[in-house]
């Protein structure tokens, strides 16, 4: 019997029930109810753990396998017809091998559990903007958490009707169940080599297999949102991008919607939610990592959060880091590999208190809190890149518009990164081709050794989309280029921020968190032809008296945060030339060169 009334889509889960042969098939509807059901089983089986209802309404807590505890960026594919199409920041595979590789895997992969189909939006529901994914997975987990992400179920059924679009989104966690064989509460998952997080933009097909975790199998995320997406969002003239939207009001009540893009561990989802210390400023959320923007009518790009909800970083987060995050985490959270209190609660590296007493670890070991109150890195109570999911919903300082199908217009555009040098708190690009320049050498000082890469060195991330572009880098830059052209005026201005400028011994210049406010702040007027600006080599900088100094911060100091370091960044142009640019070859758009050379000629005069 047919499971939906979408021929294609029937097909499709036909053929994938053939090869992957699992013990039966249910069509998730998206219910309450049937979350519900799942997470009881969940805990019933002991892969889940129910937390203190009263303290955490709805709060279940999970603990993966340790080798499965982040995106695994070695074993993800980007399988374009061709390689060139890849470019040379994605690992490129041929997508008949792959397929071939691949298929021998899925054989009988679903042994003995059950496969889910669900049927997903990436935006709200019947957006014009939104995407419809159909997700097969033999992982209850990720049914759970895409329950939580994206918009599953009947209704998206519905728009998609008897023929609509979808991007089909293949998963299994490659551990087929022998005869009698259960999980027996061990996370289910295959070895590192036998991962494959694969994407074919020409069909518009993912396949994931081997891992259970994060973005390598709620396909809806990086998969289809960034990677597949920025492919079709190439070709039809919009911008899929690794970046938080929020809403920011004036005193005067005048709103502007700002996209950002930041490499990791620069704070994205604490400015997402930033609660500003400048009186009677806010801050509401819109999305806090990913932007889908499209030109309207009017020329301007409106732009949507294709989620719902948080996939968030556990530790650092806490009261004084985050507060908002805090309270969208307090009730209908799955927690994964954070740490749980004798109690029922959670707790995580960098929380406000020390835990309570004894804990249980992410590795689900006892575990005490040492007495220097620092966890030795590889013995943390919880896992580094543990996390929470929550629905969007939960956030007190959610936009009242988050959910609008028309999108929100952007009205300016931040990139910014880890830079302890060069960069100054803030600057704002001449043009739009100057802005496409400050997105393509985003990156962050390295700041401890990693293999192969030396301290002090700038590890770029172009547009915090280095492990996110789903096909060639250089053409992703001619399309941000592209873009620019239709209507000049109506786009967003774009802005390089720093909150992470330190001085020559070390001490960090500014205070960041809600202090970005006076950033956000300046941004504002700058939209509105206001703020007072100076014309530097390198852009438009605010004079000293435009950004009012926070405590702590004093006038040198300022000064330092707003100078142009001439030597800096002549040799920041020189790395670019030399190490960044020459990798994507004759796919870079010349417009990016000239940005070079008109920079360091004003940096000359
Ligand atoms: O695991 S996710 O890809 O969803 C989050 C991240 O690694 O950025
Ligand atoms: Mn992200």
């Amino acid at each position: 019997m047919s499971l939906t009334k979408h021929a294609k889509l029937n097909a499709w889960i036909e053929e994938i029930k053939a090869l992957t042969e699992p013990a039966n098939v249910v069509l998730c509807d998206g219910s309450q109810e049937e979350y519900e059901r799942l997470l009881a089983e969940q805990v019933k089986s002991g892969l889940a753990t129910k937390l203190n209802q009263d303290k955490l309404p709805g709060c279940y807590l999970y603990r993966s396998d340790a080798s499965d505890v982040a995106r695994v960026e070695d074993r993800t594919f980007i399988a374009s017809e061709k390689e060139i199409d890849a470019g040379p920041t994605n690992n490129w595979k041929d997508p008949n091998e792959l397929r071939e590789e691949m298929k021998a895997l899925y054989k009988g992969c679903m042994h003995g559990r059950t496969m889910y189909v669900i049927p997903f939006s990436m935006g709200p529901v019947g957006s014009g903007i939104a995407k419809i994914g159909v997700e097969i997975t033999d992982s209850p987990y990720v049914v759970l958490n895409m329950d939580i992400m994206t918009r599953v179920g009947t209704k998206v059924l519905e728009v998609l009707g008897t023929d609509g679009e979808f991007v089909p989104c293949l998963h299994s966690v490659g551990k087929p169940l022998k005869e009698g064989e259960s999980d027996n509460g061990v996370w289910p998952c295959a070895p590192i080599d036998k991962k494959y997080i694969s994407h074919f933009p020409e069909t518009r097909t993912i396949w994931s297999y081997g891992s259970g975790y994060g973005g390598n199998a709620l396909l809806g995320k990086k998969c289809l949102a960034l990677r597949i997406a920025s492919s079709i969002a190439r070709k039809e003239g919009w911008l899929a991008e690794h970046m938080l939207i929020l809403k920011l009001t004036s005193p005067k009540g005048q709103v502007k919607y700002i996209a950002a893009a930041f490499p990791s561990a620069c704070g994205k989802t604490n400015l997402a939610m930033l609660i500003p210390t400048i009186p009677d400023w806010k801050v509401e959320t819109v999305g806090d990592d990913i932007a889908w923007m499209k030109p309207g009518k009017d020329g301007r790009l409106y732009a949507i959060n294709p989620e719902s909800g948080f996939f968030g970083v556990a530790p650092g987060t806490n009261y004084h880091t985050n507060l908002n995050a805090m309270r969208s985490i307090e009730k209908n959270t799955i927690y994964t590999n954070v740490a749980l209190e004798a109690d029922g609660t959670v707790w995580w590296e960098g929380m406000d208190n020390p835990p309570k007493g004894e804990l249980i670890d992410w590795k689900g070991n006892k575990w005490t809190y040492p007495e220097n109150g620092k966890s030795e890195a590889g013995k943390e109570a919880a896992h580094p890149n543990s996390r929470f999911t929550a629905p969007a919903k939960n956030c007190p300082a959610i936009a009242p518009e988050w959910e609008d199908p028309n999108g929100v217009p952007i009205d300016a555009i931040l990139f910014g990164g880890r830079r302890p040098g060069t960069v100054p708190l803030v600057h704002q690009s001449m043009s739009w081709n100057h802005g496409v320049f400050m997105g393509s050498i985003v990156g962050s000082e390295i700041t401890a050794a990693a293999i192969g890469l030396k301290v002090g060195t700038v590890r770029r991330d172009p547009f915090a989309m280095l492990p996110f572009c789903g096909y060639n880098m250089g053409d992703y830059f001619a399309h941000w280029i592209q873009m620019g052209k239709a209507n000049p005026d109506k786009m967003p201005k774009i802005f390089f921020v720093n909150w992470f400028r330190k001085t020559k011994d070390g001490k960090w210049l500014w205070p960041g968190y809600g202090e970005n406010s006076r950033v956000l702040k300046w941004v504002c007027e700058r939209c509105e032809g206001e703020g007072e600006a100076v014309e530097t080599a390198i852009g438009y900088m605010p004079t000293m008296s435009a950004i009012e100094r926070p405590e702590g911060v004093s006038e040198e100091d300022m000064k330092e945060l707003l100078s142009v370091d001439k030597e800096g960044w002549l040799a920041e142009l020189k790395d670019v030339e030399k190490n960044h640019y020459p990798k994507f070859g004759d796919h870079l758009p010349k417009e990016l060169l000239e940005q070079i050379k008109v920079i360091e000629d004003r940096l000359s005069k």
